[in-house]
């Protein structure tokens, strides 16, 4: 601790300091639920007018906030509000809106937008910034500090926590380590105030781009680990063994391994974008990460691999392909979720559209998630008449059994199916009949 606490730091130590949260999604609307119940005053603010209206009404829009955490923030004080007057003045600011790639580059904009807003919003005393989006090594630095600091007289304080939450995860937001970083001592022991009163353990690290860095990691580690075993299943395929059983057995394994498992692809708003991140971030140094490169190649080619055998399967059935009557289970990007951000499931499902009569059911996606009109359970689509059911997102909703006796042929994109069953059911990564299919996912001829 560097020398007698100061104001700021005592209004946190003390849960006095008023905390603007900019953003209130998957990332800002817990954490902001999570500031009031440590006993922090809390305003949010959203550019989205029906999103607070929402909250407003005690309404949760997020899949792991229920309608009564909401109620219980409200009535604890949380102030969401559309204007960005709703955050005016505060000790501290968390920045929590979206990231993503427009082509190869990183978008920024709402980043920029919100450090705009805490330049416009700010009071003269000492604040405290902090970056929980993910955003590319050295982004806080570069975008936030420059908009944040611009024309301030009192010093503002920079730090970057980025977000672990883990949707449709069983893991307690206290019980998930935060890492802390920021290029000053009084900046960084502030933000570690400041965690240390939601989360159980915090990890300090000495620069904002070192926990920048250790985010990308983080999802950059799972992505290129489920494209390892992606890539497998072209392999596997010309096999007598079992990718998945092999994937089990190497788990066995006490030290050095973590399975993961093919399937139709990456979605989601972390594991497909953040990597692309450091990918930008070292062309810009001249380096080149092409085994980062590649792995997101693989994954992106996944849907279209789990069309190609889907396919080739239906032509071995003598049912062509352009004739077939599918049965998609599954919308979402993962399961028990109803986010459909960069869902591969129904990149696979519009990729059948040009070429089947494709019904897709889902039980947690809403309209915000798909245009598409969605069955909500396999028992309302007609799967006995169905030339094929594609599992493709093994929600815990879905009677995997039911499905097992009524549908005549299953392919199975997640090996969730149960071992004996009416139906023919070919697991991804089994040997199939190898008409017309592409031998390896990075072929040219995938486009
Ligand atoms: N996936 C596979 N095979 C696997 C694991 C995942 O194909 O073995 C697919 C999923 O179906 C999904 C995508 O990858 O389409 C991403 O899945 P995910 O389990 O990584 O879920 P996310 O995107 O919600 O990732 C979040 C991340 N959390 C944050 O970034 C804060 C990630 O770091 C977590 O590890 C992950 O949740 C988790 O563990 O569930």
């Amino acid at each position: 601790m560097s020398g007698s606490i100061d104001e700021l730091h005592r209004r946190l130590a003390d849960r006095e300091a008023d905390i603007g949260v900019i953003g209130l999604g998957y990332v800002g609307l817990p954490l902001a639920l999570e500031f009031i119940e440590a006993g922090f005053d809390v305003a949010g603010f959203d550019i989205d007018l029906g999103r607070v209206d929402r909250l407003l009404h005690a309404d949760s829009y997020v899949d792991d906030v229920s309608d009564g955490a909401v109620q219980e923030g409200l009535d604890a004080g949380f102030t969401p509000g559309a204007e960005p007057k709703t955050v005016a003045d505060c000790d501290v600011y968390v920045i929590a809106v979206p990231t993503g790639m427009n082509g190869d580059e990183p978008r920024m904009d709402a980043v920029e937008a919100a450090a705009e807003t805490v330049a416009e919003q700010s009071g003269p005393r000492e604040t405290l910034v902090v970056v929980s989006s993910t955003v590319y090594p050295g982004a806080t630095r570069e975008v936030v500090t420059p908009i944040v600091t611009d024309g301030r007289d009192t010093p503002i304080r920079l730090a970057m926590v980025p977000e672990r939450l883990n949707p449709g995860g069983d893991v307690a937001f206290e019980e998930i380590p935060l890492v802390v970083g920021a290029d000053t001592d009084i900046a960084r022991e502030a933000a570690v105030e400041l965690f240390d009163a939601v989360v159980t353990d915090t990890h300090p690290v000495n620069s904002t781009e070192t926990a920048e860095l250790a985010k990308t990691l983080e999802n950059t580690y799972r992505m290129v680990n489920i494209a390892l075993v992606n890539e497998l299943v072209t392999l596997a395929e010309g096999l007598e063994g079992d990718v998945w059983d092999a994937i089990d057995a190497a788990a066995t394994k006490p030290f050095g391994f973590q399975p993961f498992y093919p399937g139709p692809g990456v979605g989601g708003h972390c594991i497909p974008i953040d990597p692309q991140f450091l990918a930008w971030r070292a062309d810009q140094f001249g380096g080149e990460l092409s085994f980062v490169r590649d792995a997101h190649r693989v994954n992106e080619q996944m849907p279209e691999l789990v069309v190609d055998r889907l396919e080739t399967m239906l032509s071995a059935r003598g049912i062509p392909p352009d004739d077939a009557v599918v049965v998609a289970l599954g919308a979402a990007y993962k399961p028990n979720v109803g986010d459909t951000r960069n869902s591969p499931a129904l990149r696979v499902a519009d990729r059948l559209d040009d070429r089947a009569q494709v019904s897709v059911v889902d039980p947690h996606v809403d309209a915000e998630g798909t245009a598409r009109r969605l069955l909500r359970s396999p028992e309302e689509a007609d799967l006995a008449g169905a030339d094929a059911v594609v599992l493709l997102v093994d929600h815990d909703a879905f009677d995997l059994e039911y499905v097992g006796e009524t549908a005549e042929f299953v392919f199975d994109t997640r090996n969730a199916m149960p071992d004996d069953c009416n139906a023919d059911v070919v697991t991804l990564g089994e040997v199939i009949e190898r008409s017309s299919w592409k031998p390896n996912v990075l072929s040219p001829t995938v486009d």
